[in-house]
């Protein structure tokens, strides 16, 4: 069938397409035309289109027509031998979407195969998606997620293979009125944003240091990744090649006196073109007044430098030097400014991340430069920070604009002592955090973390945050349930939820189809770039296509509509978190 058929008949039956070049074993056949959860509505099953660990726990939520409908069944797909029999979990109402929800709880069945689980109710025979039961369930996903940020980059040529390429991007650069400079510079690389062609310090903080994070505590699962990308081959591993990428784009954005411009981006965003054509200047932007550079970017980067001076330290030495002394340079200024906020000067309209509430990131930069240096100065200010208000304490997952938990896990995986009292709060209040996650899992009917008014605008990072909050809880002390817990998200964000859609560009077997991403739009290829995680639901609004939707619970306020950026854009600290999530589940 030609691509565009296929695409309009699955539009009529209200799916998105599968792509076919990475769908792997699965056949169009056994995937979305023939599956009845492809609807939004009415009786389905809905589970991780991806797979399942052997050991972890294995859920699928049904969409209940039929409440007298108490068993199911799982069939092999090999020889259509019934391996395992259920019983159905008591109804709920799941607030999130509206539906009334049951369990299929089939954890037990632990060896690897192709299965799909039936039901019978009024309506007449259910049956699920292909169920993957196998070790290396989420191999291919990481590699996929992960090469996505290769597929973002700037300032270079970018070949993933498929067509998803690009020539040489955004080589004139010049330094904006609001920086405090002008003239052009040779500003080069890193990571385009998201959807759109700019590069936000801030966001690369986020990004970069959650990457990092993944690094140091995941290493067996990172350490191999070969992502085919132009540095492989060499003594460094691909993994931190890449985020190697944007963090020396990052060190451009640092002046001389240690300060870091908040951004580099055109002064509006530029139509759904290829990033080669994009002629707009690409400006490194400031303030618009003294001192021009923001203490959000500097501090962020202080922060992932400190963490890249430890990670980089046994391939590059020369390199991890540069990082530390950049850290330090950028934590001084960043004390001495320690409240210079960002907003688009006049004449910019990309991306603000204009946070409000800077001391958490000065928190973060002290930690880490603590944590790599041991000099009682980086304590000494972090301990300051938390001795103000609660502290602190109440820990929450992170994000662009709150790295109050990062500040304090760092703190205690450091392998060095720090102050017992705070590190037993740091450990009980992450503790804490992960058992409210737990239960709000066993309350939801996809089984998700999230609370109603965390659908908001990049909602799946939100899944995506709580579940790297989940697996520090696990590290710190460990806890079977806060690691499946975490995985619930994985489920989630690959089809258990109640679109039956699968959020990762490319992954599974309803994978969504129209990200607010220029290169898939402006490529002339169907399908978009592999391994881009959807904003997903917004119930919050933020575009056109959004603010006109009408009402609906909001795990179903989202649409596959290259429109909708408030719902379905692309985002590197979108994807970050799920790196992550993926190399703790390989882990
Ligand atoms: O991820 C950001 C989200 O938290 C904000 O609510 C939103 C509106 O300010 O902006 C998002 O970030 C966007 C950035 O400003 C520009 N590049 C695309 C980002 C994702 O939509
Ligand atoms: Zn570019």
């Amino acid at each position: 069938m030609k691509a565009m058929d296929r695409r309009q008949l699955l539009k009529y039956l209200g799916a998105a397409t599968a792509a076919s070049h990475l769908a792997s074993d699965r056949s169009l056949a056994d995937s979305a035309l023939a599956s009845p959860t492809a609807e939004a509505s009415g009786a389905g099953i809905f589970l991780n289109q991806v797979g399942y660990l052997p050991n972890g726990s294995k859920q699928a939520t049904v969409r209940v027509v039929d409440a007298a409908t108490r068993d199911f069944v799982v069939r092999s797909m090999t020889d259509s031998a019934v391996v395992f029999k259920g019983e159905l979990g008591p109804v709920m109402a799941d607030a999130a979407s509206g539906d009334q929800t049951v369990a299929a709880d089939f954890s037990s069945l632990r060896t690897p195969g192709k299965y799909q689980i039936e039901l019978a109710d009024s309506s007449g025979k259910l049956s699920s998606d292909p169920i993957i039961v196998a070790p290396d369930a989420y191999q291919s996903a990481l590699r996929l997620t992960m090469c996505a940020f290769y597929g973002q980059r700037c300032g270079c040529a970018v070949d993933l293979g498929d067509g998803y390429k690009h020539p040489l991007c955004h080589a004139d650069s010049a330094y904006h009125a609001s920086s405090g400079k002008s003239g052009a510079l040779p500003n080069h690389g890193g990571w385009h944003d998201a959807g759109d062609y700019g590069r936000y310090v801030v966001n690369s903080g986020i990004s970069t240091g959650s990457l990092l994070w993944a690094w140091e505590l995941y290493p067996a699962a990172l350490r191999g990744l070969s992502l085919a990308i132009p540095e492989s081959g060499g003594k460094t591993p691909d993994y931190l090649s890449e985020v190697r990428w944007n963090l020396e784009w990052m060190l451009q954005m640092q002046d001389s006196d240690g300060g870091v411009w908040h951004k580099q981006t055109s002064e509006r965003f530029c139509a759904f073109i290829m990033p080669q054509d994009d002629k707009l200047t690409s400006y490194v932007i400031g303030t618009g007044a003294a001192p021009y550079k923001s203490t959000g970017a500097t501090a962020d980067l202080a922060s992932v430098m400190a963490i890249a001076a430890r990670c980089y330290g046994p391939y590059d030495a020369a390199f991890a030097q540069r990082c530390l002394q950049s850290a330090r340079q950028a934590w001084s200024w960043a004390v001495a400014h320690p409240n210079v906020q960002f907003e688009n000067p006049a004449g910019v309209s990309t991306g603000g991340y204009g946070d409000r509430q800077l001391s958490d990131e000065l928190g973060w930069a002290s930690a880490e430069l603590w944590r790599t240096t041991g000099e009682a100065q980086f304590e000494k200010a972090f301990l300051a920070g938390r001795a103000s208000g609660d502290g602190g304490f109440s820990l929450a997952a992170p994000g662009w604009g709150d790295v109050t938990s990062m500040a304090c896990w760092t703190y205690l995986l450091a392998e060095r002592k720090g102050d017992p009292a705070i590190r037993a709060r740091i450990k009980d209040a992450t503790a804490a955090a992960a058992s409210t996650l737990i239960e709000r899992s066993r309350k939801n009917g996809y089984g998700n973390t999230m609370e109603l008014r965390e659908y908001g605008w990049g909602s799946n990072s939100v899944a995506g945050n709580q579940s790297l909050l989940l697996l520090i809880a696990n590290h710190l002390r460990p806890d079977t349930a806060a690691r499946e817990t975490a995985l619930n998200n994985l489920h989630y964000l690959l089809g258990r939820n109640c679109l039956g859609v699968s959020w990762v560009t490319q992954l599974g077997i309803r994978p969504f189809q129209h990200p607010h991403h220029r290169p898939s739009v402006a490529d002339g290829i169907d399908a978009p770039w592999p391994g881009l995680l959807s904003g997903g639901p917004n119930a919050h609004g933020g575009d056109k296509v959004a603010d006109a939707m009408p009402k609906a619970p909001p795990m179903r306020m989202w649409i596959d509509d290259q429109r909708a950026y408030s719902m379905n854009e692309i985002a590197i600290n979108w994807n970050a978190p799920l790196v992550f999530l993926l190399a703790g589940a390989n882990s």
